[in-house]
């Protein structure tokens, strides 16, 4: 065993010190944007997930609607609440989209579940966990680095500890490793007696929050990356100050971070709302406009307005909105991993030469999440690239 350990960290000493920042022949990680060429990617796992508390931070980003259903079986495992036949046909569509996947030569990598039924205690606050079904929320990779996000909900701030396998394997085979700095989360980051008022079609900003900016708060979801211009959504998870910190963060790299408002009274993740399928094109939710549209359109994109959702609003979206039509992610910059049935956005991608690749997934969509929520591409091919200026 001894030999065995000094053996291995002797491997790791020379590959730390043959380690050059943003050489992507040193780093099993490596994707600047949306589009590129996919080579390995996070899947998120079912096992264990739970439904969300419905505290304050949840409340702001969830439908009304919702409510009581989340709070009859808050903390309880997904297993037990959704419909047996429901929650089958979730697993078949998780086990085949990773079979999809490895068709198209990508590698799938998995997170490792916690009980996120058991309740835990900060020294501010006490919450069950949720799932690890999502790396996008929590994962934001650009170029090298892994970024860990700070996570917003209370009930997802130990999610974190389901991706440490993976990422100290990516850390140690070169990939650069950052955790932003963990929240308090007190009580005085999320305003009193808040409530969010869903007819509102005003751009929505810090005023409109249920965040204060006592500290910097983000999910990864909310960045879009094109290249050398990272898109931001001002959201219910993300304040001005943790969108600060990734600018500042990612400066250095000549990177450009830009906050975007949208009319949107509960945002959550930018993945519902703006997508940049490949360079030039950013596709936009008819119900969510952007206050910072004219960048795209400065820049000489094409702002393409996706067709509305074919799935009904009355589907068991137990979390998120319809909107999930528009959570796919990109085999490259000519073919889409989308949900089967919506056609709509298919024949939208079809108009603009991006070829459709099929996949069931919609009964996922029911813990809350796309296929892009469920996944984070760890590696593309392809470099930092401006597609701004
Ligand atoms: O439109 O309900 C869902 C969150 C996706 N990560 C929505 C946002």
């Amino acid at each position: 065993l001894h030999d065995h350990f000094s053996a291995n960290s002797l491997q790791l000493t020379k590959r730390l010190c043959s380690y050059t920042p943003g050489n992507k022949n040193h780093s099993p990680v490596w994707a600047w944007n949306e589009w590129d060429p996919l080579e390995e990617i996070v899947l998120g796992t079912p096992e264990m997930a739970c439904c969300p508390e419905v505290l304050p931070e949840a409340k702001a980003c969830i439908s009304e609607n919702k409510f009581d259903f989340l709070i009859k079986h808050k903390g309880k495992y997904w297993k037990s609440v959704i419909e047996p036949e429901h929650y089958k046909l979730m697993l078949d569509e998780h086990a085949n989209f990773i079979r999809i996947l490895q068709g198209e030569g990508v590698k799938v990598v998995h997170p490792e579940p916690i009980d996120f039924a058991k309740t835990f205690k900060t020294p501010n606050f006490s919450a069950h966990g949720v799932d690890c079904a999502m790396p996008r929320d929590f994962l934001l990779i650009v170029g090298d680095e892994m970024i860990e996000s700070t996570m917003t909900w209370r009930s997802r701030y130990f999610e974190f500890m389901c991706y440490k396998t993976l990422i100290k394997d990516y850390w140690r085979r070169g990939a650069k490793w950052t955790a932003a700095p963990k929240p308090m989360c007190r009580e005085s980051l999320f305003k009193e007696n808040y409530c969010a008022d869903e007819d509102s079609s005003a751009f929505f900003d810090e005023k409109t929050s249920i965040l204060t900016e006592e500290e910097p708060v983000f999910d990864a979801a909310d960045f879009i990356r094109c290249g050398r211009d990272i898109f931001a959504h001002v959201s219910q998870v993300s304040n001005n100050s943790g969108i600060e910190w990734v600018r500042r963060h990612l400066a250095p790299k000549g990177i450009r971070v830009h906050a975007l408002n949208f009319v949107d009274p509960k945002p959550m993740h930018i993945d519902t709302t703006l997508f940049t399928p490949r360079p030039g094109v950013a596709i936009t939710c008819p119900e969510r406009p952007c206050l910072q549209i004219g960048l795209f359109k400065k820049a000489g994109w094409d702002v393409v307005v996706a067709p509305y959702p074919d799935i009904p609003k009355n589907f068991p979206y137990y979390i998120s909105s319809q909107w999930l039509s528009l959570n796919v992610v990109m085999l490259d910059e000519k073919r889409v991993l989308v949900e089967k049935d919506e056609i709509g956005i298919q024949k939208l991608f079809e108009k603009i030469g991006i070829t459709s690749v099929k996949v069931p997934f919609k009964h996922c969509f029911s813990i809350g999440g796309g296929i892009h929520c469920w996944t984070s591409d760890v590696r593309r091919r392809g470099d930092l690239q401006n597609y701004f200026d």
